[in-house]
């Protein structure tokens, strides 16, 4: 029998055969997806949250060809300072371990590793989704059909507003993934508080996300199931704002031809010049919310007897 590439934490691994709450959390937010030194801080402080909760963080991404549940403290320091690294979906995985490569884990991939560890909670800023233009282009997140055969409940604030929201949401149905409003009836724009588009369903407790779980799993289900958890009112972009900046963005990566994997950094960037920063002062105020107030309660909820 062959062994698995993939290492498990101690600590992760009691407790999860102990019951106790544990949050996976992803890595190409850290690599990728905010610039550093602000990405290990904000990475750290999502750990230190989790744990002032009574959770678990299980810092998901892969070190010298080996995914780790569980990242320690150093080898997170290195995937955020390596500017080399890697973005790894699912796809990627057998590549970065046939090759001893370093990376960040995606939604996609960050999932697959987590439930495959035992663990059924996992927060995140933002899912992947249908790019704009998707219907020539066929771009569209690997996120999405990862999340429609991993049965984990993942806690996002929707997709970012450069994606195709209401073509995301048509696809996440498709694949029978069960979407939440956490407190809303509308899909957070993760900028903003509603992106314009209604939820299925709505829950407005932790022990009812954690209901909706168990059900799925009672029920043989192997969807993820979205829990979408709006930024606060008085942390979002300006709504006007939003919407000026967000076209702008837009009309300059078609001016300039930016297409495929170029496209979401050109327009986060453009995002991040136009606010002055504050697009990315949101972005960590979504994470902090969507982390350490609602992802360690519903992990708590779930580890708890209903
Ligand atoms: N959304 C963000 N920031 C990010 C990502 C998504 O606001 O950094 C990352 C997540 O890790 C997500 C991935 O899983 O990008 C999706 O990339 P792609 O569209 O190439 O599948
Ligand atoms: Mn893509």
């Amino acid at each position: 029998m062959s062994s698995s590439p993939v290492r498990v934490s101690e600590e992760v691994r009691d407790a999860v055969a102990e019951g106790r709450p544990v949050v996976a959390l992803e890595s190409t937010i850290v690599t990728h997806g905010l610039p550093r030194p602000r990405n290990l801080a904000v990475a750290a402080d999502a750990e230190a949250a989790l744990r002032a909760t009574g959770a678990v963080p299980a810092t998901i991404g892969v070190v010298d060809g080996r995914p780790v549940v569980g990242l320690g403290a150093d080898e997170l320091a290195r995937l955020a300072a390596d500017t080399d690294v890697e973005k790894l979906s699912v796809r990627d995985l057998p590549v970065a371990v046939a090759r001893g490569a370093c990376g960040g884990t995606t939604v996609a991939a960050t999932a697959l590793l987590a439930r495959r560890a035992g663990v059924g909670v996992f927060a995140t800023c933002g899912l992947g989704g249908v790019h704009r233009g998707a219907s020539t282009t066929f771009d569209e997140s690997a996120d999405l059909v990862a999340l429609s055969g991993v049965p984990i409940l993942v806690v996002s604030a929707g997709v970012k507003s450069i994606l195709d929201v209401p073509a995301t949401l048509e696809r996440l149905e498709t694949l029978n993934v069960t979407v939440l409003g956490y407190r809303t009836d509308s899909f957070p724009g993760f900028y903003v508080r509603d992106a314009g588009v209604p939820v299925p369903a709505r829950v407005d407790t932790p022990e009812e996300a954690a209901a909706v779980v168990r059900a799925r799993d009672a029920l043989g289900l192997r969807a993820a199931v979205v829990l979408a958890n709006p930024i606060a009112a008085e942390e979002q972009l300006d709504v006007a704002e939003h919407r000026a900046v967000l076209d702008a963005a837009l009309t300059a990566a078609a001016d300039r031809g930016v297409v495929g994997h170029d496209t979401t950094p050109f327009l986060l960037e453009r995002m991040r010049d136009a606010t002055e920063g504050r697009s990315l002062e949101v972005n960590v105020a979504v994470y902090r919310g969507n982390v350490a107030a609602l992802a360690a309660a519903v992990a708590g909820a779930l580890a708890a007897p209903p």
